[in-house]
């Protein structure tokens, strides 16, 4: 096992529609394990810092209105290969090309408003992780049901 932590958020229109519990219903029923949740909204620097890799994008700056406009709901999700099966059930950045069973493909769109934000790598994910959530944030411990999802 490669047991992982990344991080996903519910974007404010996932907030807005009121499609939180949806979204953290997939999960929970796929297997991952939260370590930590919490809503926040994210002021304009953090947010410029979490998509620094996209600074300098013709959509950067939307991107930045659009992520600080609400409350979003950030949660720190635990388990084998957790960021690829998690980016997977997230689907692809363009909801018009995302499958349908996805979040984004079943749930928006536009790539402008794709509902959810998912690590794309460990390195990454440990990055945003830091971002958002102090270690004490994040809760240690012994889930059972993990003998009925891991051999
Ligand atoms: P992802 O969110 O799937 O990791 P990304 O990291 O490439 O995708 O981009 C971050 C977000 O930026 C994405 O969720 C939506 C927005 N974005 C990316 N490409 C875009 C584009 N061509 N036009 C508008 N928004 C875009
Ligand atoms: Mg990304």
């Amino acid at each position: 096992m490669a047991v992982e932590r990344t991080y996903l958020m519910v974007k404010p229109d996932g907030v807005q529609r009121g499609l939180c519990g949806e979204i953290v219903s997939r999960f929970e029923k796929k297997g991952l394990k939260i370590v930590a949740m919490k809503m926040m909204k994210i002021s304009k620097d953090t947010a410029e810092f979490h998509y620094g890799e996209h600074k300098g994008k013709k959509f950067f700056d939307s991107l930045i209105s659009y992520i600080t406009s609400g409350p979003v709901l950030a949660m720190v999700l635990e388990g084998d290969n957790a960021v690829a099966v998690c980016r997977n059930l997230m689907g692809k950045t363009n909801p018009q090309e995302s499958a349908p069973g996805t979040i984004r493909g079943d749930y928006c769109m536009v790539t402008g408003v794709n509902i959810i934000h998912g690590s794309d790598s460990v390195e990454s994910a440990q990055r945003e992780i830091s971002i958002f959530f102090r270690p004490d944030e994040l809760v240690e411990y012994k889930r059972d049901s993990d003998k009925w999802i891991y051999e």
